[in-house]
């Protein structure tokens, strides 16, 4: 790749290689990994000198690590941010220094969108209105559910909140009893779950709400040690559509999964490149989601690439 990026520091990468700072939020579940790959891999077959920051769920260290960034003088940025606010301040200093920041996954809370190039990422809101549209299926519009939260303050967990009570509200018959977060985590998801059947009574629940697979997958741990069977006595809808969410599928533990697309590398790197290019590029890319059903899982899962 010729290019007339700012330079970098970085002595392994000749003079003309472009150096790209991808800070990612951490390793939280099965599908940041899967994110984290397709990213790292995509960097790799484009021959870009990639330097990763791991969030490690803490913004604090994203800020850090963006501000360390732009010192450097890489020559663009690329930001899955853990939460939506205070990216004001960190964003004006990379346009300052005309480094182009692509946002990725996750959207930030900022009033002037010109400080950021792009955003490439799922389309969160949407998948809460297709759980909530399977569930009013699933249910006939009568049904105790529970609501497994992501990582309060993070666009898809604010999003998928607020789109399914959307649709939720319409049906007198549909409560949401509880919502707590599990922070997109398996072993939070099984505690926070295990709380749950301890405050309602199994018998108050019929329907679990995850915002990720992770948690569901922790929730179906809870059910089945208080001795009872997921996705029969107490069903379970989950957003992500990883691997080993059709395996639980397949196994007849989990009744439905809506995608959230990870493997964003690809687009991600061909906008940049048009933005490292000089051009202008849509602010709005999404991926394509998709929902998946228990009765073809064990079809669906030989097609699934992560
Ligand atoms: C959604 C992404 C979420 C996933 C979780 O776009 O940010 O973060 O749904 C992941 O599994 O931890």
């Amino acid at each position: 790749l010729s290019g007339c990026g700012g330079g970098s520091d970085d002595s392994s990468a000749d003079s003309d290689t472009l150096t790209i700072g991808f800070i990612q939020t951490g390793a939280e579940s099965d599908w940041r990994k899967a994110h984290t790959v397709s990213v790292k891999e995509e960097a790799e077959k484009r021959g870009y000198n990639l330097k990763f920051a791991d969030g490690q769920g803490k913004p604090e260290n994203q800020i850090k690590a963006f501000s360390s960034f732009v010192v450097q003088r890489v020559d663009a940025i690329i930001l899955a941010p853990i939460v939506e606010t205070g990216w004001e301040t960190a964003l004006r200093k990379a346009k300052a220094a005309g480094i182009p920041v692509l946002i990725l996954d996750r959207t930030v809370d900022v009033s002037d969108d010109s400080l950021f190039a792009t955003y490439v990422g799922a389309d969160t809101y949407q998948e809460g209105i297709q759980a909530a549209e399977w569930v009013v299926k699933e249910t006939g519009g009568k049904a105790n559910i529970v609501e497994l939260q992501g990582t309060p303050g993070s666009s898809p967990a604010i999003n998928r909140l607020k789109s399914f009570k959307s649709v939720i509200d319409q049906h007198p018959g549909l409560k949401i009893i509880d919502s707590q977060s599990g922070d997109f985590r398996r072993a939070n998801g099984k505690q926070v779950m295990e709380a749950m059947l301890k405050k309602h009574g199994p018998e108050n629940i019929d329907l679990v709400y995850a915002h990720n697979d992770d948690m569901a997958l922790g929730a179906i741990q809870a059910i089945e040690e208080a001795g009872l069977k997921p996705a029969v006595y107490i069903k379970l809808i989950s957003i992500d559509a990883v691997r080993a969410a059709f395996e639980a599928m397949v196994d007849g533990k989990l009744n439905c999964v809506v995608e959230c697309n990870p493997l964003q590398g690809p687009l991600a790197f061909d906008l940049l490149e048009k933005i490292l290019a000089g051009e202008t590029v849509a602010k709005d890319n999404r991926v394509k989601d998709e929902v998946f059903e228990m009765a073809h899982a064990a079809e669906d899962i030989k097609t699934r690439a992560y």
